[in-house]
């Protein structure tokens, strides 16, 4: 008997986490037709391209991954870099999606034909589907600061997310410019083991001290042995952290209770000095919080130097503040990336020629985190307003994904031909996201990569958990919808 259903054409851009994601889910349901764009010649996305000495998540591993790929063997709460990109590899390679991506392949330009999506890649291939879903990351574009000199400087200098592998440290003096999550990763693991480690923070950052334990093997072996363990070990890590994430994200005695005790963990700075040029004037989790095992340790090391004076520009052979030059042989970027570029710099054309530039030349905004009116049959995995504020982003990948696939089955079933939200339910839904988010913390009065170009948080201003409930199915009410 033939297959009764419509088999839809699938093209999704990117195959790092959330591409893996939502490939695999589409490939479990039994829908073919799925290939994933890769620039690169790699899978992973950010784990590919973060090798950086000390880097590993900030979310516990057992909540940190798929809710259909668990794994049973992380070595430690907070798994290295390496093993969460091996992990991901794994994932794409059992579940067949690895073998759907084409490498080396830009998406220059994606159209609507009036019928589906022509998609051109840099090779000046097009071809046709009836969805398109952008999974292009949301930490992916290096953002390199604009400092004087900067490329004057004579030895090797690199951003983080570029980490030059051929350059040994051991005997350098290396400067390191940046303390978000990424800076202080870096000098934990570098401090000791370079000759000299200068460390220039321009704003001080919180961060909480959590020990990062090692799994030993009977735990792993539990795991393995018991799937049952195993899924009760990611509900009981997902739980913690949402029941925290309300209370911490508005006012009241949870938040009090965390700047206290972020406050009590400086004091492992002896240096008062120290330890002042270290404390924030913002509240903690306004920006994103630093989760490190060993960050005061390594700061007080005596190969390590704190530089607090603005930089006022590069030369060829340091960096100079206050008119002082502190003498480098390698400079690390730890500066972060452009969060808000989504979507682009490929070029999205909707009917009647809407461009997305267009449609977002007041910022990006979208539908509950997933679609933007008047770009049917095209969804975000890591769109605009979703909650990446110290909070898994696999879970929200998860969330996203099954939305996206919930929409693929419907027109499997020929429920519709073109599905795409209205204008007004997603002016009223960011009615509601701006009602909310002057009572969050991220409101509270500090810069980061969580403002977008109108200096308002682009976050989601309820526990996290709120947004699988608002995505739980498709709403009619709020959709556009041509019949099939
Ligand atoms: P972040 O959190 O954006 O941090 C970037 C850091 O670089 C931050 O300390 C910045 O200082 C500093 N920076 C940026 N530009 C400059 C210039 N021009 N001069 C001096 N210092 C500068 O990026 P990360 O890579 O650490 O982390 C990104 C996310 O990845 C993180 O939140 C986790 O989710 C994983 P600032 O503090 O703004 O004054």
């Amino acid at each position: 008997m033939s297959d009764p259903l419509r088999e839809p054409r699938i093209a999704i851009i990117g195959a790092g986490m959330s591409g893996i994601c939502l490939g695999a889910l589409l490939l479990r349901a039994g829908i073919r037709d799925v290939v994933l764009l890769e620039k690169n010649q790699d899978l992973g996305g950010t784990w590919r391209d973060n090798s950086y000495p000390g880097i590993a998540c900030d979310v516990p591993s057992r909540f940190y991954q798929f809710t259909f790929a668990l794994n049973p063997d992380w070595t430690h709460r907070y798994s290295p870099g390496a093993e969460i990109h091996a992990y991901f590899e794994k994932v794409a390679r059992d579940t067949g999606v690895a073998d759907r991506v084409r490498f080396g392949t830009t998406v220059v330009e994606t159209r609507w034909t009036g019928a589906a999506w022509s998609v051109t890649t840099d090779d000046g291939v097009s071809a046709e589907y009836d969805f398109v879903v952008s999974a292009t990351g949301i930490l992916h574009h290096p953002r390199y600061p604009n400092i004087e000199g900067l490329d004057s400087f004579a030895g090797p200098a690199f951003h983080s997310a570029r980490w030059d592998h051929s350059v040994d440290l051991s005997d350098k003096r290396v400067g390191l410019i940046g303390t978000g999550s990424t800076g202080v990763q870096i000098l934990s693991a570098l401090a000791g083991n370079v000759d000299r480690l200068l460390l220039f923070q321009r704003t001080p950052h919180w961060v909480m001290q959590l020990a990062n334990p090692e799994f030993r093997p009977i735990t792993r072996r539990l795991h393995r042995r018991f799937p049952a363990y195993d899924r009760f070990s990611y509900h009981a890590a997902r739980k913690q952290i949402e029941s925290l994430s309300p209370a911490l994200l508005h006012p009241g005695k949870t938040r009090r209770f965390l700047t206290w005790l972020c406050r009590r963990q400086l004091n492992k700075i002896v240096d008062p000095e120290l330890r002042a040029k270290l404390t924030p004037d913002s509240q903690p989790m306004c920006r994103r919080l630093i989760i490190s095992p060993g960050y005061y340790d390594a700061i007080q090391d005596p190969t390590v130097e704190l530089v607090t004076d603005r930089i006022e520009r590069i030369t060829p052979t340091g960096v100079v503040t206050d008119g002082v030059e502190h003498p480098v042989d390698v400079l690390v970027l730890a500066t972060g990336f452009d969060a808000h570029a989504y979507v682009r710099p490929m070029r999205l054309v909707g009917p009647g020629g809407l461009t997305l530039e267009h449609a977002w030349a007041d910022g990006p905004r979208a539908y509950r985190t997933v679609a933007v009116p008047g770009f049917p049959n095209f969804f975000m995995l890591m769109g605009p307003n979703s909650p990446v504020g110290n909070y898994a982003l696999t879970a929200i990948a998860e969330t996203q994904a099954n939305y996206v696939l919930d929409w693929v089955q419907r027109w499997r079933r020929g429920e519709f031909t073109t599905a795409e939200p209205t204008a007004e339910a997603t002016d009223r839904y960011y009615r509601e996201v701006d009602a909310a988010l002057p009572d969050t913390v991220w409101a509270t009065g500090c810069d980061s990569w969580y403002l977008g170009q109108n200096g308002k948080p682009e976050l989601f201003p309820w526990a996290p958990e709120q947004h699988k409930v608002m995505l739980a199915q498709p709403r009619d009410d709020e959709f556009h919808i041509v019949a099939g």
